[in-house]
């Protein structure tokens, strides 16, 4: 069917008010398909999100929609007894008119629906100090307002999502199948993959024994999954909320340094610019920790700066497996976009590995003065 015949179909099952005067594809995410859709009428205009959900990422869209609209549903409450502006702070997902969390067209798409938030903007890296300490505090603040949601409500909507030793799993899979044929053009890649998988079991042992607990965690703390109020730049409200799954605290902070605390984003192919910014670093730190701090353990705390490392390292052995299987997973803008983001992250890898006492002592510094000293 094409597309303008689908869309007219897909927006007649949304309690839309008007017509549609604007559909405008947006945003930087490498998953889901997003649109911007203005409606209008003599009296008002509209804005909203139509998403379609990528169905080969997110198998199960009915636990996925569950999960989004629990937890949209107790985010507004605890932003209401908070005192904030629970239309503005969290996602508003809209039901279909057959009172569904989204709809399914006839070629088996998903789509979903939600408030578009007016007055704001994201970014794919962080440039000021004091964007990256309000980024920490968006996502240390987002943790502490879903601290007493009940976990096991959750379904886990990506299987072993951030089960680093069963992504090195995948990777050996790939390097087996060598689908695309590319194996033999990233033998450096996979090399470094491999030197490193020590690390990968590190905090899934901790899991295992109970070292670090489970908590309810976004899971996918990239910068681009905040929005930032246009007028006071403030971080006010986290987004993409399909990965929110029970996990670890050090996922979130960890995978967010990549994007808060760096000199270029993921998509840079010049390795020579790919370096950890520590003064974004420490600012993202301070106030990640001045949200969350007061809730984590020593173990934890111990583990913020390899953290940052390790999910590092994950994301590069995802892209390349993804490279190695043909680019199925993550949208790419040119054939070879996989294997310059995963060489970016591994290069950030090892500078976070030449920084890690430094990034160590940032943590400790900052949960002393902020926590401790109050
Ligand atoms: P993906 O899963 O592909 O990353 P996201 O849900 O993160 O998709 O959305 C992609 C982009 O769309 C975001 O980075 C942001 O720029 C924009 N966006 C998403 N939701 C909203 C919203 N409610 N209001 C304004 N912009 C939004
Ligand atoms: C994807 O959806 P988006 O673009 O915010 C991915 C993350 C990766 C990131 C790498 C569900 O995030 O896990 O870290 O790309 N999301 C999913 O840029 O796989
Ligand atoms: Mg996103």
């Amino acid at each position: 069917m094409d597309f303008d015949k689908n869309i007219e179909c897909i927006i007649s099952h949304f309690p839309f008010n008007g017509k549609m005067t604007e559909i405008k594809l947006t945003g930087s995410g490498l998953i889901n398909s997003t649109y911007r859709v203005i409606f209008s009428n003599d009296v008002c205009e509209s804005k909203y999100i139509l998403q379609k959900i990528n169905t080969n990422v997110f198998k199960n869209p009915d636990e996925l929609m569950s999960n989004i609209m629990n937890v949209t549903t107790y985010l507004r409450n605890q932003i209401a007894l908070e005192g904030g502006n629970p239309q503005r702070d969290t996602l508003t997902f809209l039901y279909t008119n057959e009172n569904t969390p989204y709809y399914r067209d006839d070629e088996g798409n998903c789509w979903r629906v939600y408030k578009f938030i007016d007055k704001c903007y994201t970014v794919d890296k962080i440039d000021s100090p004091v964007k990256a300490y309000r980024s920490g505090k968006a996502f240390g603040h987002f943790q502490k307002l879903l601290a007493d949601y009940p976990i096991d409500n959750l379904f886990e909507t990506i299987k072993n999502f951030h089960n680093t030793p069963s992504r090195f799993d995948d990777l050996n899979t790939a390097i087996e199948q060598n689908l695309a044929g590319r194996k033999e053009l990233v033998a450096d890649e996979i090399d470094f993959a491999m030197s490193r998988l020590k690390d990968a079991s590190k905090l899934t042992d901790m899991i295992k024994s109970g070292e670090i607990p489970v908590r309810v965690t976004h899971n996918d703390t990239k910068i681009n999954n905040v929005l930032f109020d246009s007028i006071t730049n403030e971080a006010f409200c986290v987004i993409d909320l399909d990965t929110i799954m029970p996990g670890l605290s050090l996922y979130d902070f960890g995978d967010s340094i990549r994007s808060s605390a760096v000199t270029v984003d993921e998509t840079e192919s010049d390795l020579s610019l790919v370096d950890i910014n520590m003064e974004l670093y420490e600012n993202f730190a301070n106030g990640f920790i001045e949200e969350a701090g007061s809730a984590l353990t020593q173990a934890e705390l111990d583990n913020l700066a390899f953290s940052a490392k390790l999910m590092t390292l994950e994301c590069g052995v995802r892209f390349l497996t993804d490279f190695l299987n043909g680019d199925t997973y993550f949208r790419i803008e040119y054939p070879e976009q996989n294997i310059v983001r995963c060489r970016n992250q591994f290069r950030l890898v090892e500078q976070i590995e030449n920084k890690m006492d430094a990034m160590n002592n940032i943590v400790k510094e900052s949960y002393r003065r902020v926590v401790l000293e109050g």
